[in-house]
């Protein structure tokens, strides 16, 4: 009932209108997906908590487009509460109602009711995502309903980096969460939540504490190691798709070349690990280190939940042919990419995005293509000519004068005398009163 259709190479004709405007568009591949929304129990970390999910699944579907397919996305709302999706990372040129951010560019689907995304998918080949784009406060974990988007060239062309790499893995991290954001939000208003969150330098950064993380839908004793074989190359497509978090990826005994991030290639840059923080995505080829533990075949994965309090992440096995237990390998003296996390890190290790360049294919442009194959655009202009100018308005009645401010009583330099309290007040630097007899 649920899933994916593709119909390849369909001849097909869609007719589309906009107020004033025709679009006809002829022979496109249409990607399908039906999404059904609902809430139900799962443990994908070990506890079990109430989810609101995309076809009974916390690990959402991924989509996999050409780059100039129709992608069609059926949602149905199983939902108590109305709900939109927004696709990371594309820009809909000139389907701007398609872009799923509720009461801006549509209205949200209300419950029992069912809404179709129906889009050219025009943006540059990459790595996207997907996510609700409404207040799901009162929902439990709602984690689960984002998910993978990834845009491959058009068919019979190659990724601009094809050559660097055998096989292809996706890595989406989120946040994950036992309580709704609603329990989150007045846990902290009520002071009832743990530590708060803070970064290297000890600084507040956050109100929310660290529960836990996924890797493409599992998390706990469930993360599934990624199983590589020994002599093949892989691209890795790693996304942050929590909503707190940033993390740092790494690899034991792996460099990362990064060959793209969100959505854009760029000249290979080899590193150790990536600070990616919240709707980043970075795409890898990993790149064994022969030095580094040679005769290891299990490494870990790391993504580190940057500023985490407690401190949290996720680390995963990697099997490079047969399986075993991994062992401690970490990189010494890292060299990082996006490094804006931690001040303390040495300069010669941290590397600002600006080190990337960016790369495109010949003749190729990043975000929206003008010139899809196969799409004829005609635009139909509707004049309308207004008869009668509205009336213009009187002019408004001048406004009373505004009541003069109320003044601000502020102590006097030296403190001031309390009667009430029968001591003298100074206010310190941080403006809290100190009471001296
Ligand atoms: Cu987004």
């Amino acid at each position: 009932m649920f899933g994916v259709l593709r119909r390849p190479a369909v001849p097909l004709v869609l007719f589309k209108c906009c107020l004033c405007s025709w679009r006809l568009v002829i022979g496109k591949t249409i990607v399908r997906h039906v999404f059904h929304l609902s809430e139900f129990f799962a443990d994908p970390d070990g506890i079990e908590v109430l989810v609101a999910g995309i076809n009974q699944e916390v690990n959402a579907p991924t989509i996999e487009v050409h780059r100039g397919d129709q992608l069609q996305i059926e949602v149905q709302n199983g939902l108590h509460v109305p709900i939109s999706f927004h696709m990371h990372g594309l820009e809909y040129r000139s389907e701007p109602f398609m872009d799923g951010v509720a009461g801006l560019t549509q209205c949200a689907i209300a419950p029992n009711h069912t809404f179709l995304y129906d889009f050219s998918v025009q943006d540059y080949p990459g790595t996207y995502w997907y996510h609700p784009h409404t207040d799901l406060s009162h929902l439990s974990s709602i984690d689960s309903m984002k998910g993978v988007l990834i845009v491959h060239p058009p068919l019979g062309s190659n990724e601009l980096h094809h050559d660097l790499y055998h096989e292809e893995m996706v890595l989406f991290y989120t946040d994950w969460w036992h309580q709704s954001q609603h329990e989150l939000y007045m846990g902290r208003l009520g002071g009832q939540l743990g530590p708060v969150t803070t970064d290297a330098d000890g600084i507040r950064v956050g109100t929310f504490p660290y529960q836990g993380m996924l890797l493409n839908g599992r998390g706990g004793a469930s993360v599934a190691p990624l199983a590589m074989q020994p002599g093949s190359r892989y691209r890795l497509r790693v996304i942050n798709g929590g909503w707190v978090f940033p993390i740092e990826f790494s690899v034991d005994g792996h460099a990362l070349l990064v060959i793209q991030t969100d959505g854009a290639d760029t000249e290979p840059l080899e590193v150790d690990s990536i600070q990616i923080s919240n709707g980043e995505r970075y795409d890898v080829v990993l790149v064994r280190r022969s030095e580094a533990c040679a005769s290891r075949t299990s490494f870990w994965v790391r993504a580190a939940a940057l500023g985490a309090m407690p401190q949290g992440g996720l680390s995963t096995a990697l099997h490079l042919g047969e399986a075993g237990p991994p062992e401690e390998c970490p990189h010494q003296n890292p060299k990082t990419l996006n490094c804006v996390w931690d001040r303390s890190r040495p300069r010669s290790g941290c590397l600002l995005l600006t080190a990337l360049r960016r790369h495109a294919r010949a003749g190729e442009t990043y975000g929206w293509d003008h010139g899809a194959a196969g799409e004829v655009v005609v635009v139909v202009f509707v004049a309308v000519a207004v008869a009668v100018a509205p009336p213009s308005p009187s002019p408004l009645p001048p406004s009373p004068p505004l009541p003069p401010p109320p003044s601000l009583s502020l102590p006097p330099a030296g403190g001031y005398r309390d009667a009430h309290h029968r001591c003298k007040v100074h206010l310190t630097t941080e403006l809290r009163p100190l009471c001296e007899a």
